[in-house]
């Protein structure tokens, strides 16, 4: 019992020891990740637009249910943009690596924006939540204009 005890430790350090690109066993299957992830990010961010619009009545529990799955996805695509998956089913464009740095700061941008949001979130003031839900929008949007391809 202790043995297989030590072997399951010993298995588990092992994988979260591992690098992420070894997390795929091929360059689709990061792509596929990523693309699945920023699906999840999108529908759960999105659907709550015509709240913050106004074109449904606001209900601060509905925001925090799916500001809360956002954002922990938000950081899960960047483990995907591992080397060899610029091409292919993809609109990741080449300056996600070539300006990795900046590519790093904009997602980090959006990850930090998400968590001020689902903070804010849970103090359920409509107008601050508005305002947090814009920040995050514009952090969206600046990473897309800059690395995502049309
Ligand atoms: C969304 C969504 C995005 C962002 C972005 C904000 O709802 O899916 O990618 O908001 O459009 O400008």
């Amino acid at each position: 019992m202790k043995r297989q005890h030590l072997a399951l430790s010993a298995a588990l350090a092992l994988i979260f020891a591992l690098p992420a690109s070894a997390q795929f066993q091929k360059p689709e299957d990061a792509i596929k990740y990523r693309k699945a992830s920023f699906t999840l990010l999108g529908s759960h961010f999105g659907r709550l637009g015509p709240m913050i619009q106004g074109k449904v009545p606001f209900d601060a529990k509905v925001v925090q249910d799916n500001i809360a799955i956002a954002s922990v996805v938000a950081p899960l695509p960047f483990a995907a943009f591992i080397d060899g998956t610029d091409k292919g089913e993809t609109k990741a464009k080449p300056e996600i690596w070539s300006k990795s740095a900046d590519f790093k700061a904009a997602s980090t941008k959006m990850i930090d924006a998400m968590n001020a949001l689902n903070a804010v979130a849970r103090t359920g003031d409509a107008d601050k939540i508005k305002a947090a839900f814009g920040d995050t929008g514009k952090a969206c949007k600046g990473c897309h204009d800059e690395f995502r391809k049309e």
